[in-house]
C-alpha cells in the first residue's frame, strides 16, 4: 500500500508524460506539484526544451533551482499545458484550490492553458465539495466589510493567519478560508462570491480540469473530462 507521500510523487511523475519537447507549460503549486517540477528539472537538465510560467513565487523558484527556462505571459499568450495540484476533485471535475494560498495566479494560468492536467493523492477526490474550506482570496483594504459579505453565504469564514499575523499572498492580499457544509451549486457561489467588493478571486475551479491523474493504492490512473 502507498503512503499519501508516494501518491503524490507518482502521479507528479506520471504528469511528465503528457509534456513534449518545446512546450509552454505552466507549473502549479503545493506538495504535489512539487514531484512534477523537480521531474520536468532531470529533463531539462538532459536537454528537454521547454518554457515556463510558474504559479508562485515558490514554484517560481523551485524552477529556477533546476534551470528550468521562463517565459512570460507576453511573450506566451497561450500555454500548451499546466500541471498542477488541488485541494478538493470532485466528479465532474470541478476542484477547490488555494490551500497553499496561490489561487489567483493558479487560475491565471490554467485560463491560458490549453490542457490543464490536475494532480493528487486520492484522498482528494470527493463526492461533493467543502470539507475542505474554500480559500478566497481579498485585498487588504476594507478586508472588514468583505469578510462580512462572505460570512451572510452561510458559511463559517476565517482570515487565514501566519505567525499571528494575516497570511499574506504572493499579490500581498489576504486569504479568507470559508467552511461550507457543503458546496452543491459551486457555479452560482463562485458569482456571488465574485460580486462582493474587494474580492478578487476564489478557489473554485469549475471547468478548467481537462485530466486528473489520481493516487490509488495500486498506482495512478488517469482520468479524462468527456467535456472537451
Ligand atoms: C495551492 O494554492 C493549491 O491550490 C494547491 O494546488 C493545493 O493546495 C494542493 O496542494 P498539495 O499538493 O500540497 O496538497
Amino acid at each position: 500500500v502507498l503512503t499519501q507521500e508516494e501518491q503524490k510523487k507518482m502521479v507528479g511523475e506520471k504528469a511528465l508524460e503528457f509534456v513534449r519537447d518545446g512546450m509552454a507549460i505552466g507549473l502549479g503549486t503545493g506538495s504535489t506539484a512539487r514531484y512534477f517540477i523537480e521531474g520536468l528539472g532531470r529533463m531539462v537538465q538532459e536537454g528537454f526544451c521547454c518554457t515556463t510560467i510558474a504559479t508562485s513565487v515558490a514554484s517560481e523558484n523551485l524552477a529556477e533551482s533546476y534551470g528550468i527556462p521562463k517565459t512570460t505571459f507576453t511573450e506566451t499568450p497561450q500555454l500548451d499545458l499546466v500541471v498542477d495540484g488541488a485541494d478538493e476533485i470532485d466528479t465532474e471535475f470541478t476542484l477547490i484550490k488555494g490551500g497553499g494560498g496561490a489561487l489567483l495566479r493558479e487560475k491565471i494560468v490554467a485560463s491560458i492553458s490549453k490542457h490543464m492536467v490536475v494532480i493528487a493523492d486520492s484522498s482528494k477526490y470527493v463526492p461533493v465539495l467543502g470539507s475542505f474550506p474554500l480559500p478566497i482570496e481579498i485585498v487588504q483594504y476594507g478586508w472588514e466589510a468583505s469578510f462580512a459579505a462572505i460570512q451572510q453565504l452561510s458559511c463559517i469564514p476565517i482570515l487565514r493567519q501566519r505567525e499571528g499575523k494575516p497570511y499574506l499572498t504572493d499579490n500581498g492580499n489576504f486569504i479568507v478560508d470559508a467552511k461550507f457544509s457543503a458546496i452543491h451549486d459551486p457555479q452560482t457561489l463562485e458569482s456571488a462570491l465574485r460580486h462582493i467588493p474587494g474580492v478578487v478571486e476564489c478557489g473554485l475551479f469549475i471547468g478548467f480540469a481537462d485530466t486528473v491523474i489520481l493516487g490509488s493504492p495500486d498506482g495512478p490512473k488517469v482520468l479524462s473530462s468527456n467535456r472537451k
